[in-house]
């Protein structure tokens, strides 16, 4: 197996010293090394799912037996809308970030993403902007009207407090960190890949993540137009969404879902392809159909702006059009039942091993399934009118969340720990952590279909004794409670490998991809040498020999050890984006304060517009064009720098 063969050292201490971040307070809120902004985005991420679930379980505890009053309407109002909003803005997409943050240049041979400068604001927007959010939660006027926020619902006169406003300045917000991170992201596939990593060759985590990521910069508009209307509309009498004044209140559906389907591919594609990189390394053998999954990857992501009106088939649109987005949303499936084979498939030829990380994609596999099933039958318009704001929605929506991003995300923990902190997490509390968040969901959220079927709304504070919800809903508080703890066995398990766990070494689970061919944590720089490639597993080819995919006979086999040291200053390779054929070093930026500064004057003049606090608005818009100035003034070349 091809592991890093010791350089020279000096080159290796340059290194170190060129790309390690300044210690002290500088250093902590300059850098932009992509590892640190991963994990930051991890943590962060992390502690927005606790969130959400603390205000899941209080539901719970309120819908536990008919007639309860632990919660007000109104508190309830609150408490969904913002367990559905940060769940998804919050958690579930940067989580994915997080991942791909932290592993995209290791798994492709760079040192760094392609804008590291970009990569710690898109962080910082999205810290400062969760900041935001939450500030509306402690002062009791949290967004009230549910994630997708339908418009009359949310116009002033309906909604008069700042509820709404901060839902719409806060999305506005985050949105400044999601496309800034997406175009990260897709500059970073196209210019550095290590030389010889052709797209034939590249990792479906990295496809994941691509398609997810020009899915966010085509689908966020939608969104940022849509909450601009609404603010405007809120504050300065326009009319969008207002009948009587000739608005169109579907104006906002269209736009919200136009955004909003999208965006569930963007939240499942990459947990996908996390599975894809794991399901092979557990079943030691590559997976099968490569090329159909990558490009079902791709298919599912352009299909998916083609669905967005199931949202709306309760709505009273025209027939022909609800058919054709029916049939569209059916035809979804295919993608993913396509990729779904491809994992039994490479399960069923290799010979998995049950570590925790497969166990958790195992479980990941039979909720998909579950989802996926229940997403079909209401893509079907009659079925639709019957659940839709029922129950029903909640069971799928939470089998589809919790099941594509939830599992695959702890999987992907345990899986890529090691390699972050050089530590293994413990596999048996691993054990239990699965077992008790697998039975745990399935008991909390299977009866929800049933309770679905009955009649019951979402969104409901409470109901009458006499509806007949009672025992199922008793079920479905027992069960979040019992995942509640397997999440929280999970966090355990965290904390606990990261004082005791065994070392990991590079290589812990023999994987194949690049990533594993450093030692664990990386240094740094990632790569001592930039590493050429030759193969798709890389790291497995003195195993499959010939045999390994993406080989082409008379190339020769990958250099991990042997390349270009590039040590003059913060350098990689760029390449060419079809066959990442090396074209130019790259001089990458240092650390920098005004990444950082920018997300905090933006902090204020969301606080001046949400307050009506012009002076502070203006102060903030001020604050961010000084630091854009800043960021972008030209510099003189130092000492070590190549023009
Ligand atoms: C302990 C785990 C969880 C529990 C117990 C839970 C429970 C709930 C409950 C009780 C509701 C409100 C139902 C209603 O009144 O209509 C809800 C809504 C929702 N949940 Fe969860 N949830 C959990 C985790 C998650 C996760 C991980 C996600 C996403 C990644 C998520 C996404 C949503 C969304 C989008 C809504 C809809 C909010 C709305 O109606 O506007 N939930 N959940
Ligand atoms: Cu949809």
């Amino acid at each position: 197996m091809a592991t890093l063969a010791p350089i020279a050292t000096a080159p290796l201490e340059r290194l170190h010293d060129t790309w390690e971040a300044r210690p002290g307070l500088y250093g902590i809120l300059a850098t932009v090394d992509h590892k640190t902004i991963g994990k930051r985005y991890l943590v962060t991420s992390l502690i927005f799912l606790v969130l959400g679930g603390i205000e899941a379980l209080i539901m719970r505890a309120q819908l536990t037996h008919a007639n309860a009053h632990l919660l007000s309407p109104g508190a309830y109002d609150q408490l969904f809308t913002m367990h559905g909003i940060t769940m998804i803005f919050w958690y579930a997409s940067p989580v994915l970030s997080g991942f791909s943050n932290y592993i995209w240049p290791l798994m492709l041979g760079s040192r760094d993403m392609a804008y590291p400068r970009v990569n710690a604001l898109s962080y910082w927007t999205f810290l400062a902007s969760g900041i935001f959010i939450y500030t509306a939660l402690c002062i009791g006027q949290a967004p009230n009207a549910g994630w997708f926020a339908y418009a009359p619902m949310t116009l002033r006169p309906f909604d008069p407090g700042l509820n709404m406003d901060f839902y719409a300045l806060g999305l506005i917000f985050l949105t400044v960190s999601t496309t800034i991170g997406a175009i990260n992201f897709i500059g970073t596939v196209m210019k550095m890949r290590a030389p010889g990593m052709s797209l034939n060759r590249l990792p479906i985590f990295v496809y994941g993540t691509m398609t997810a990521s020009f899915a966010a910069v085509f689908s966020l508009p939608a969104l940022t137009v849509a909450t601009t209307y609404l603010y405007f509309e809120r504050h300065f009498h326009m009319h969008f969404f207002d009948a009587a004044q000739g608005g169109s209140p579907l104006l906002w559906q269209h736009l919200f879902w136009m955004f909003g389907h999208p965006w569930v591919y963007i939240i499942v594609l990459p947990a996908m392809g996390m599975v894809s990189e794991m399901v092979p390394t557990f079943c030691r053998r590559p997976l099968v159909a490569y090329p159909y999954v990558a490009m079902s990857t791709i298919a599912t992501g352009i299909i998916g702006f083609g669905v967005w009106v199931h949202h709306m088939f309760a709505t009273g649109l025209p027939g022909v059009s609800m058919s054709f987005f029916s049939g569209a949303s059916i035809i979804i499936a295919i993608p993913s039942a396509i990729a779904v084979f491809a994992w039994i498939a490479t399960m069923w030829l290799g010979t998995p091993v049950w570590k925790t990380p497969m166990m958790f994609v195992a479980g990941f596999v039979v909720l998909f399934v579950i989802g996926g099933v229940s997403g079909v039958v209401t893509a079907a318009v009659p079925f639709d009118w019957q659940v839709t704001d029922t129950y029903f929605v909640v069971a799928h929506i939470h089998y589809v969340l919790i099941g594509i991003n939830v599992f695959p995300v702890v999987a992907a923990f345990y899986y890529w720990m090691p390699k972050m902190t050089g530590r293994m997490m413990s596999e048996t509390l691993g054990k239990w952590n699965f077992w008790t968040m697998f039975i745990g969901f399935n008991l909390g959220f299977f009866p929800m279909h049933i309770s679905g079927l009955l009649g019951m709304p979402r969104r409901v504070y409470t109901y009458p004794a006499s509806a007949g919800w009672g025992s199922v809903n008793l079920i479905t508080t027992i069960g979040s409670a019992v995942f509640a703890v397997g999440v929280l066995l999970f966090v355990i398990n965290i904390f606990v490998s990261l004082r005791r766990g065994a070392f990991a070494g590079s290589n812990p689970w023999h994987a194949g991809t690049l990533e594993w061919a450093m030692e664990s944590p990386p240094p740094p720089y990632n790569f001592a040498v930039i590493p050429i490639i030759r193969s798709r597993l890389p790291l497995w080819e003195d195993q499959l020999g010939d045999a390994t995919p993406g080989l082409i006979s008379g190339e020769g086999h990958s250099h991990v050890s042997e390349g270009v040291v590039l040590a003059e200053g913060r350098e990689t390779f760029g390449t060419s984006p079809l066959e990442a054929h090396p074209l130019h070093v790259l001089h990458m930026p240092e650390d920098s304060m005004f990444p950082f500064l920018l997300a905090v004057a933006m902090l204020g003049t969301a606080y001046g517009l949400v307050f009506s606090l012009w002076w502070l608005a203006i102060l903030g818009g001020v604050g961010m064009l000084a630091c854009l100035i800043g960021w972008l003034w030209p510099r003189h070349l130092v000492t070590g720098e190549r023009a």
